[in-house]
C-alpha cells in the first residue's frame, strides 16, 4: 500500500473473526468496523454535511452512474473533486457504476469491452468500461475507488455466475492497468471486488486470484441480491476469512443489524447501504434495533425523543409527537430529522461493536444478533 493508504488491526475477536481496526485515507481516517452513509449524487439526501459530521459519519459513498449522467464528471472536477463540490473533507468511496447499470437501467447490452445503455436522461447511448469507469473515478477524486464489476442477479445459474466472475477478474486486471497510468493512482486506492453469488467454490476462486494482486483493499459484491438471509451470511462466512488479512474489507450494499453483526463477526470492516435515508424518507425510524413507523397512531401525543440515549441532532431536541406530526403532514424537515437520526444509529451499532471488540466481548454482547432472524 503507498504512504496515503494504510490500515491495521487493533484487536480481533477472541471467539470469532471479527477485527478492530484503523484505515487511513487522505482525508482523514475510519475506525473499523463502521457503517457509510450512501450519498449517490454527491449529497447524502436531505442531509448537510454539517449535520452528517454529527452522526458519526467518517467516510461517505457516492456513485459513478449517477454523477456521470449529472451532472458529469468533468463539471465535479472542474469544481475542484468531488470533496469540494459537495463540502465534504472527510474519506470518500466512490461505487464503479457497473451494479448500478445493472440494477437501474433499462436496454443495456453487455458484452466483454463493457457495458452499454441508454440514458434514462435523454436517451443517449452511454458505454461504461472498465477504464471508463476508472477515468471517471479518477476525475471525480474519491479516495477509494471501486473496480467495474459484473453482479451476476439472484438466482443465476452456476454457469452464468461462472461467465460474471471470470469477467470480472479480467475487468479488474485492465482497472488495475487503467488506474496504474493515471496521476491520481497515489492519492486514490482501488479496491478489487469478489463475486461468485452463492457459489462457495467459485468465490473461494475469486478470492485467490484478487489476493495476488496485492490490492490496497477488497471488496465482497454481488451479496444481498435478493437470496435468502441465510445464504447471505454463509456466502460472507465462508469468503472473508479469504481476503487478505492486512487490507480492508468492505461489504458493498448491505447495512441492516443483523447482516452487519453477523459480517462482522466473520472479519468485515466496511458497510454501505441507503436503508437509513430511504426509510427516512418513506417516515420510519430505527430504534433499538426495530423498525418504526412515525405515522403509527401511539406517536401522535408522545412526547419522549426517539431514543433517550441517542444522541443525535434529532432525539436530543425533538420528540416523537413531534416527527409523527411532521411525517403526518409530509414537511420537508422530517425526512431530515429522520434520516439523521437513522444515519446516527446504523453508526452508533457498528461503534458499539467496535467497542466490545476492543474490550473483548463482541460474542458476548452481541449473541443475540450473531442468531438467526426469530
Ligand atoms: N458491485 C458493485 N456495487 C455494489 C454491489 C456489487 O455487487 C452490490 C451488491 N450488494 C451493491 N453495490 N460494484
Ligand atoms: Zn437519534
Amino acid at each position: 500500500m503507498n504512504q496515503f493508504f494504510e490500515y491495521y488491526t487493533q484487536a480481533i475477536c477472541p471467539d470469532t473473526g471479527a477485527r478492530a481496526g484503523v484505515f487511513r485515507t487522505p482525508h482523514g481516517i475510519v475506525e473499523t468496523p463502521r457503517f457509510m452513509p450512501v450519498g449517490t449524487l454527491a449529497n447524502v439526501k436531505t442531509v448537510t454535511p454539517d449535520q452528517l459530521r454529527g452522526t458519526g459519519a467518517q467516510m461517505v459513498l457516492a456513485n459513478t452512474y449517477h454523477l456521470h449522467l449529472q451532472p458529469g464528471e468533468d463539471i465535479v472536477a472542474e469544481a475542484g473533486g468531488l470533496h469540494r463540490f459537495m463540502g465534504w473533507d472527510g474519506p470518500m468511496l466512490t461505487d464503479s457504476g457497473g451494479f448500478q447499470v445493472f440494477s437501474l437501467s433499462q436496454m443495456r447490452t453487455i458484452t466483454e469491452e463493457g457495458v452499454t445503455f441508454r440514458s434514462p436522461r435523454d436517451g443517449a447511448r452511454i458505454n461504461l468500461t472498465p477504464e471508463r469507469s476508472i477515468e471517471i473515478q479518477n476525475a471525480l477524486g474519491a479516495d477509494v475507488i471501486m473496480a467495474f464489476d459484473e453482479c451476476p442477479p439472484y438466482p443465476a445459474s452456476r454457469e452464468a455466475v461462472e461467465l460474471a466472475t471470470a469477467r470480472t477478474e479480467r475487468w479488474l486486471k485492465r482497472c488495475i492497468d487503467h488506474h496504474r497510468k493515471s496521476s491520481q493512482a497515489q492519492r486514490q486506492a482501488l479496491f478489487g471486488i469478489v463475486q461468485g453469488g452463492v457459489y462457495p467454490d467459485l468465490r473461494a476462486q475469486a478470492a485467490a486470484s484478487l489476493q495476488k494482486l496485492d490490492l490496497p483493499g477488497y471488496a465482497i459484491g454481488g451479496v444481498s441480491v435478493g437470496e435468502p438471509p441465510e445464504l447471505i451470511e454463509a456466502i460472507v462466512k465462508a469468503t472473508t476469512p479469504l481476503l487478505p488479512e492486512h487490507k480492508p474489507r468492505y461489504l458493498m450494499g448491505v447495512g441492516t443489524y443483523r447482516e452487519m453483526a453477523q459480517a462482522i463477526a466473520s472479519g468485515i470492516d466496511l458497510f454501505d447501504c441507503v436503508i437509513p435515508t430511504r426509510l427516512g424518507r418513506h417516515g420510519a425510524a430505527f430504534v433499538r434495533g426495530e423498525r418504526w413507523n412515525l405515522k403509527n397512531a401511539r406517536f401522535r401525543r408522545d412526547y419522549a425523543p426517539l431514543d433517550e440515549e441517542c444522541p443525535c441532532y434529532t432525539c436530543q431536541n425533538f420528540s416523537r409527537a413531534y416527527l409523527s406530526h411532521l411525517v403526518r403532514s409530509q414537511e420537508l424537515l422530517a425526512y431530515t430529522l429522520l434520516s439523521i437520526h437513522n444515519i446516527t444509529e446504523l453508526i452508533r451499532f457498528t461503534q458499539r461493536i467496535r467497542q466490545s471488540i476492543l474490550d473483548g466481548c463482541f460474542a458476548q454482547e452481541f449473541a443475540a444478533w450473531l442468531k438467526p432472524a426469530p
